[in-house]
């Protein structure tokens, strides 16, 4: 039995994890702690919080009075840590929350950690699992292999490089003070409660709603999508059985450029609202709604500055070391992420009022279209 700590617990992946840790190690007592950004949502957990089965503490991990007393109080042998800023157009707009957060606050969360863990003498049972992301390694080309454990870092944007510079903290206070911390990489996740900000929520969102598809350049860039269900287990799997000190790289073997994503979207609403006709009425600006293909949507703007073309995950370490390869078929995973979108309306309501409609403006509103063209055509 364990006591667990979530950093950014109330974000995408943290929620998911919260749910599959309780489903998978029922005994462990679990915290979360989440700044409450923008990006955070409780919803999902407030049943567990109501019912005492998590513990739910609103604070920064920046803020290392919290870090310690937290420690003090719940003795903690593992730290899952998924707090972050994770946006990349964010960081591109406005990277100084980027560094305080993944990078100085990852600093706080260990230094934090490794005091507690060694006064309380629970180093050789604790594990900190550092969550990043394989953006660290840069871009690939469309023949490259896929990113192994040891690509080189070549971070392309602001987002990227705090990622980098917090796995290269973490490294280092394994070599140096024998922290017992793993970092896993992985690949562009989907799935429930994922914010509206990214590729495949967008996209789902704005056709319901029936408005422009915004595809950034030619949507030649290449992502390897990984169900959010699929990545928790893997974390679970490598905080408990992977070695102390490795990286483990986790894809989705799903390979897809950005076109193909947004056409399989648009498909999979089209028979979405054949096969139930109650769509119609509750989404009419759907082109869907009259009978019409949700790619007439589709919309090539400008691209974003230092666009990764193509990102994708040689998993095998994971795999043969420790078995991890639960896959999910990406036509199986789309068709229930956009069925989860269809039932969980005031859930991504709420979050596309107010303060997020000021960040499409200014994300989307200067760029130009570049051309519009309907992809079945
Ligand atoms: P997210 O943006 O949905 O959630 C991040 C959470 O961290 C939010 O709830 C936010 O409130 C919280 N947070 C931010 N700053 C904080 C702070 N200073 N103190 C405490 N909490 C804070 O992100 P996500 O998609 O769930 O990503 C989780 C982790 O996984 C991140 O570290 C991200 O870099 C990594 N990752 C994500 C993906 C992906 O595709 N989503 C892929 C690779 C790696
Ligand atoms: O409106 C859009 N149009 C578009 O063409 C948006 C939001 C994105 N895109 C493109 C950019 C990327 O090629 O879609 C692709 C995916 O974009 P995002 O969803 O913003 O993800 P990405 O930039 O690939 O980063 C994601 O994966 C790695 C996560 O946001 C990061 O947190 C993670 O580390």
């Amino acid at each position: 039995m364990h006591t667990v700590l979530i950093t950014g617990g109330a974000g995408f992946i943290g929620q998911n994890l919260v749910h599959a840790w309780r489903d998978a190690r029922p005994s462990d007592r679990l915290v979360v702690i989440d700044a409450m950004t923008y990006a955070a949502n409780l919803r999902s957990l407030e049943p567990l919080i109501a019912e005492r089965s998590i513990a739910f503490v609103r604070g920064d991990i920046n803020d290392a009075a919290l870090i310690r007393a937290l420690f003090d109080e719940h003795r903690f042998t593992r730290v899952a840590h998924l707090a972050a800023e994770s946006h990349v157009d964010r960081s591109i707009d406005d990277p100084e929350a980027f560094l305080q957060t993944n990078v100085l606050g990852t600093f706080t969360l260990l230094k934090s950690a490794l005091d507690h863990w060694r006064e309380a003498a629970l180093l050789d049972r604790s594990r900190f699992l550092h969550v990043s992301t394989d953006e660290v390694y840069g871009s690939l080309g469309l023949d490259d292999p896929a990113f192994t454990e040891a690509s080189p870092y070549r971070p392309n944007s602001p987002y990227a490089a705090s990622k980098a510079s917090s796995d290269h903290l973490v490294r280092s206070f394994v070599a140096t003070y024998g922290m017992p911390a793993l970092i896993t990489n992985c690949s562009n996740n989907y799935g429930p409660y994922q914010h509206p900000e990214k590729l495949i929520p967008l996209m789902i969102i704005h056709a319901l709603e029936g408005k422009p598809l915004p595809i950034y350049g030619d949507g030649s860039n290449v992502r390897d999508w990984l169900h959010v269900s699929a990545h928790c287990e893997a974390l679970i799997n490598v905080i408990e059985r992977g070695r102390v000190g490795e990286t483990y790289n986790i894809g989705g073997g799903n390979e897809r450029n950005n076109r193909d994503v947004v056409g399989l979207i648009c498909d999979t609403i089209d028979r979405a609202f054949v096969a139930d006709s109650g769509l119609s009425a509750r989404f009419p600006a759907c082109p869907a709604a009259s009978g019409k293909a949700c790619r007439s949507l589709i919309s090539f703007v400008t691209d974003r500055p230092g666009h990764d073309h193509r990102y994708a995950i040689d998993a095998r370490k994971l795999e043969s070391e420790l078995g991890s390869r639960s896959h999910v078929d990406f036509s199986d995973g789309i068709g229930r992420t956009v069925h989860w979108y269809l039932d969980h309306e005031p859930w991504w309501r709420d979050i596309t009022s107010g303060a997020y409609e000021a960040w499409i403006d200014r994300n989307y509103g200067a760029r130009s279209v570049i051309q519009a063209k309907n992809l079945r055509a």
